[in-house]
């Protein structure tokens, strides 16, 4: 006969350990409610992950307020302004001075993770890597269940709640019955092969390139490490890429007429990122909560979506503050409304950045033309300047 599961009780259950469900987890502990973070995949591969690189005011000041904020503080690099470049000519976007001072901060997703960890592990409070089977009962009701296995061990974890931080492909998006949910999406017919170099930056802030081959991006982590990304087919193969091939597309697509080009290096990790549009509405079941890329996911061209995971859990922690400490479940109830008038915020910027800077396999000549109207009215216009500085450093939380 199996052996019986172990019993578990938490008030907060938190499904995956990525930003989202270690910032949940932390926001949760500093105000004195239970949880349990479950995470599929072990330490080393959350922590070594490489994705997300810019950080929103919003994101910044969470981490800040909250304790975790040491290392960034040390360690990151605030951006003012981003290049706009096309017709192999730069156009820098002052940020800061266009909206009274709002920045954007270069800080590695891995980074703010590893941070997170760390924190977790001080508080002492449970974080299960490697588990494995997850599944979720009871949502409807009022103590919800996941059901999971740990070192070999079947356990049941009976909560008050449960959020579902598992990502685009977790499991709790699947628990919430088909007539429940709403999902809208967009694929797009492109996508971004991404590597990390040992070289320093050539130029101080991001570069957003629209080149007649294809959109490229100027990237950094450190001022030891640049990261860059080029526009490459949708089933593009990384093999296809040998390091020279990736160079030397990179110097055809950046480079501008002033001389400025990237610097080469040493090749640390390659890799190809689809992208895609979606957003499941409404963002609650029941007991269950979805936050992150569990709920919506944007293309990665206007930098939001560890942003929005951030917002998400921010504000999904207040409500739960309210809950513990009044009794009040108001904010839980407008937990969705709320958020999704951000995610499609987010959305429509992401979308119009993407449009914008890509090469479109469909596209007329008179499409090519009208691209670069609209590049070339971005950066003459205060105003439009200004539009795109507010979306890109981020609305507030609220
Ligand atoms: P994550 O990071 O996917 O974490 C979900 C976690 O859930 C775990 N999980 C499970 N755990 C237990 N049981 C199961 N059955 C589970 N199934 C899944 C997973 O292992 C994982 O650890 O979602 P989260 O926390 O919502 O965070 C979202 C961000 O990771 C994501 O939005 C960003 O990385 C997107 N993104 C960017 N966002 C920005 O704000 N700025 C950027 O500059 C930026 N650049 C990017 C990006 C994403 C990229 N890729 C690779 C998609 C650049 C790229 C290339
Ligand atoms: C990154 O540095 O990884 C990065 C920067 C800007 C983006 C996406 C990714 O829009």
């Amino acid at each position: 006969m199996a052996a019986s599961p172990t019993l578990l009780r938490t008030q907060v259950g938190i499904v995956g350990g990525g930003p989202a469900g270690l910032m949940l987890g932390h926001l949760l502990h500093r105000q004195g409610v239970e949880s349990v973070i479950l995470e599929r995949r072990s330490e080393e591969h959350v922590v070594e992950r490489v994705r997300a690189g810019v950080l929103e005011q919003g994101t910044v000041d969470l981490l800040m307020e909250t304790g975790v904020g040491a290392r960034l503080q040390r360690e990151a690099m605030r951006h003012d302004g981003i290049y706009i470049a096309f017709e192999q000519a730069r156009h820098r976007i002052a940020m800061s001075e266009l909206t009274g001072g709002r920045a954007i901060t270069i800080y590695g997703q891995n980074e703010v993770v590893r941070d997170l960890i760390d924190a977790r592990r001080a508080s002492g409070a449970p974080l299960h890597f490697e588990v494995s089977d997850l599944s979720l009962s009871g949502l409807d009701g009022d103590r919800p269940q996941i059901r999971f296995v740990a070192q070999d061990q079947a356990c049941t974890l009976t909560c008050d709640w449960i959020a579902g931080c598992d990502g685009y492909h977790g499991p709790c998006r699947d628990a919430i019955p088909a007539s429940e949910l709403r999902t809208f999406e967009r694929a797009y017919p492109y996508a971004w092969l991404g590597i990390l170099a040992e070289a320093a930056p050539t130029s101080d802030e991001l570069v957003y390139s629209l080149h007649h081959r294809g959109f490229a991006l100027f990237s950094m982590r450190s001022p030891t490490i640049t990261r860059l990304y080029l526009q490459v087919a949708p089933d593009e193969e990384v093999a296809q890429w040998s390091d020279d091939r990736i160079w030397s597309e990179l110097e055809i697509r950046l480079s501008t007429h002033d001389g400025w080009k990237p610097r080469e290096g040493p090749v640390l990790q390659k890799g190809v990122t689809g992208m895609r549009s979606f957003v499941a509405e409404p963002m609650r079941y029941g007991r269950l909560f979805l936050a992150g890329d569990a709920a919506h996911i944007v293309p990665p061209t206007g930098a939001k979506g560890l942003n929005l995971a951030m917002a998400d859990v921010a504000r999904l922690a207040r409500a739960f503050e309210r809950f513990y400490g009044a009794g009040k479940t108001d904010d839980l109830e407008t937990y969705s409304a709320r958020g999704l008038r951000r995610v499609w915020r987010a959305q429509r910027f992401s979308y119009w950045m993407t449009s914008m800077l890509h090469r479109h396999p469909a596209d007329a000549p008179f499409d090519r033309r009208r691209q670069i109207a609209e590049l070339d009215y971005l950066v003459s216009s205060r105003a439009a300047m200004t539009s795109l500085s507010e979306n890109y450093t981020g609305i507030p939380f609220d």
